[in-house]
């Protein structure tokens, strides 16, 4: 394993008594810890594993060292944090950046970790060497059904390679797009874009979900065929129920009011999951909760409120997934801290007094609605995330006992200063 489990209980041992001071401190003014806390118990997020090397921008990249070279030490990697945290019991590949030689051999690596394989995501926003036709103006929506086909075929390429590690769904980003007035005929992309969706959508296995994910722009920055949730949810809708939409956070324009998109789409039973960061301008992938922890709140409410109406299971309703990468954190640090901010605003959320929400809501009482809201959010609920993962065979405190551990020097000592297997 990883990490030596002998040392995160020596770290759990040495401030047991400090956690426990917090933890009776909340239970004894909070009227439904225990609740909380064995939601908390049950919810997983997937690591991606374009996240664990050091991202870039287009300006460059400054590698941080110790980064996994393979697709075995990227599970390595998810490993650490999952027996951190014990809430990042999956990973999501992206194909093909992570094709695995011996799939027989991966899956057991990833039982032997106790892992499971999220979301397989296809690629057609590159050309990959020795590819026989360029992506340079889209993939399904191209005017050359000769791409389309290429770009139909590889998705159900990516979909065999779910199959084959136990997948159950496929995530489907598409650059497809235009970045000029005129360039494209928007009515003849959007069909084109739906008939290859519907033959990848027809090797789906019965068991499995189709995610189709919008981004507002980038790199076409005139049109995006699947520009925002309205058109992904079109796709969705035409294609069946096994599609939905998928929410990346940094995928909007910006004050998009997401956590109304996010209920909307849930009561069309068309949600399908998220790809969690956070953002300033665009796309920018920043660590989840870092910028507007405020709003990561509000979409938790959303969903709690959504779901249960619903009757859906928190942990396995949705797909889950964190979809972040930048130049200058640790990149498993910043996972730590991603997941600890999706930990936190769902323990938030459930902490919201619902009965009472209605009731301001039923009488306008838009002063009472936002102090209810407000002293969930404010609640200082870091003590439970951290009972959560310690009932769960984790660390009370990941990041320092990643820290003091210098689990990163090892990794450069065991991977080197210089390695990367990021696609990006
Ligand atoms: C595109 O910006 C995206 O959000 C999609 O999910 C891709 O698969 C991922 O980032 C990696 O490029
Ligand atoms: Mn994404």
């Amino acid at each position: 394993m990883p990490i030596d489990q002998n040392k995160i209980i020596a770290h759990n041992e040495s401030i047991a008594g400090k956690h426990a001071t917090g933890l009776s401190r909340l239970a004894d003014t909070l009227p439904n810890t225990e609740a909380i806390l064995q939601k908390l118990k049950a919810f997983q997020v997937a690591i991606p594993s374009w996240a664990l090397g050091t991202g870039g921008t287009r300006f460059g990249r400054f590698g941080g060292g110790g980064e996994p070279r393979s697709l075995e030490e990227k599970m390595e990697d998810v490993a650490l944090l999952h027996q951190l945290n014990r809430a990042s019991g999956a990973i999501s590949l992206h194909i093909p950046w992570d094709i695995p030689s011996d799939a027989k051999k991966i899956r057991s690596l990833a039982d032997q970790y106790g892992l499971r394989f999220d979301a397989v995501n296809s690629n057609t926003f590159q050309d990959q060497p020795g590819q026989k036709l360029s992506y340079k103006f889209g993939s399904l929506q191209h005017v050359d059904k000769q791409v389309r086909r290429q770009a139909i075929e590889h998705n159900i390429e990516v979909i065999r390679h779910g199959m084959a590690l136990g997948s159950q769904s496929l995530t489907v980003w598409l650059s497809d797009g235009s970045c000029f007035p005129g360039q494209l005929n928007f009515r003849r992309a959007f069909e084109n874009t739906l008939e290859g969706l519907q033959q990848i959508y027809a090797a789906l296995p019965s068991d499995w979900k189709m995610f189709v994910e919008y981004k507002a722009f980038e790199p076409n920055f005139y049109s995006m065929t699947v520009g925002d949730w309205g058109q992904s949810l079109l796709y969705a809708n035409k294609l069946g129920d096994k599609a939905y939409t998928l929410v990346d956070l940094g995928h909007h324009l910006p004050n998009a009011n997401i956590q109304q998109i996010v209920a909307l789409l849930l009561s069309e039973d068309k949600l399908g999951g998220f790809h969690f960061n956070d953002s300033k301008y665009g796309d920018d992938d920043l660590t989840v909760g870092s910028i507007d922890p405020y709003q990561l709140f509000l979409i938790f409410c959303e969903l709690v409120e959504g779901m249960d109406a619903k009757g859906m299971d928190h942990a396995s309703g949705l797909g889950w997934m964190i979809d972040a990468s930048h130049n200058v954190k640790d990149p498993l640090e910043d996972l730590l801290q991603s997941v600890e901010a999706i930990q936190l605003a769902y323990a938030q959320a459930l902490l919201v007094d619902t009965a009472a929400l209605k009731n301001a809501q039923e009488s306008n009482d838009v002063v009472a609605a936002q102090e209810i809201l407000q002293g969930a959010f404010r609640t200082d609920l870091r003590p439970l995330v951290a009972e959560a993962r310690l009932q769960n065979g984790g660390a009370l405190q990941p990041l320092q006992l990643f820290r003091s551990e210098k689990i990163r020097a090892q990794l450069i000592g065991t991977r080197g200063e210089k390695t990367s297997a990021t696609g990006l």
